[in-house]
């Protein structure tokens, strides 16, 4: 039992204008740091670094009131990601991208869609990046990724990768939350988006959540992407994360999480998202992430 694909590539994405924060762009290295390609290597699986995306460094700071931060610039980021995703995959590749801010989950998965037509997502996180600049009060475009590729916001985030590439509602699945906006609200519950709080983790337990989001997600897809906002996590356990939101995820239950997911053998993609050395400790959250990974490509304890 494994992941079918054993050959990964990894991606780094240093990009941080999607949370207009300093810090996220280190992501890449920090996850490096704490040995992603050994700790892979040793479960069986041959692994190839492509290195960094280029991210351009911007001088000028987005005005406070910008609805879309940066937009130009992350819109052509993603665009680079979801090219090279793409490329892997055609190689037979099973593409790891490490971020960098959640924005990037734009590029990532439209890049997998072009393979998989049909994609479930598991999108563990405490927000739910379904903001659009219409709803949005921060205009930090990593809290929008999600909508745009449901089809949802402006145009020059849902074109990436071309058209006609969507993610659809009822394969979505997203595990953690405890933070939404109250236009998130309303276009989850309009779209139908299976969101499992941390009030549901804390009342079922985290077996009978993954079972049911394990269900929804494989339901009628091909394939199945990980998208790993480390701020799913609980702070105490993952400190280094752009926005921290009390009440998390323990290392235990996400731990577990990524094992009931090896069992089912359906990821085809995965991205690490929001690690901020810069807010660290001891690259706590960058080792909690490789281990999160390890767990979902098929670490055991015995
Ligand atoms: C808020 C917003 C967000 C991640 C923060 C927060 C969004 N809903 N996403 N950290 N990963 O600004 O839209
Ligand atoms: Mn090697
Ligand atoms: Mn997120
Ligand atoms: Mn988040």
């Amino acid at each position: 039992d494994a992941v079918k694909n054993t050959n990964i590539t990894i991606i780094g994405v240093p990009l941080h204008y999607g949370a207009n924060r300093k810090g996220v762009d280190l992501g890449p290295d920090a996850i490096r740091g704490a040995n992603l390609h050994d700790r892979l290597e040793a479960l069986g699986y041959s692994i190839e670094d492509a290195g960094d995306l280029q991210v351009n460094r911007l001088l000028q700071p987005a005005a406070q009131d910008e609805k879309l931060k940066y937009m130009n610039e992350i819109a052509r980021v993603d665009q680079a990601l979801c090219d090279t995703v793409s490329e892997e995959m055609g190689k037979g590749r099973f593409p790891l991208v490490l971020g960098g801010d959640h924005s990037i989950a734009i590029g990532t998965i439209k890049g997998v869609l072009r393979h998989v037509k049909r994609l479930g997502v598991i999108w563990f996180d405490a927000h739910t990046d379904v903001n659009t600049h219409e709803t949005t009060d921060s205009g930090n475009i990593h809290g929008m990724s999600l909508a745009a590729l449901l089809g949802y916001g402006h145009d020059d985030l849902t074109s990436i990768g071309g058209s006609g590439l969507k993610l659809l509602p009822e394969n979505i699945v997203i595990i953690g939350a405890r933070s939404i906006d109250p236009g998130e609200r309303a276009f989850l519950k309009a779209k139908g988006i299976k969101v499992f709080t941390m009030h549901d983790i804390d009342r079922n337990g985290m077996k009978q959540v993954m079972e049911e989001a394990l269900d929804i997600v494989s339901n009628g897809t091909d394939g199945v992407h990980l998208s790993l906002d480390l701020d799913g996590m609980d702070p105490s356990d993952a400190p280094g994360v752009s926005t921290p939101v009390s009440g998390g995820l323990s290392y235990r239950e996400s731990h577990f999480a990524m094992e009931l997911l090896f069992e089912r053998n359906l990821l085809v993609s995965a991205e690490i998202v929001e690690v901020n050395p810069m807010l660290d400790q001891h690259n706590k959250t960058a080792v909690a992430a490789v281990e999160l990974i390890g767990s979902a490509f098929g670490e055991r304890i015995l």
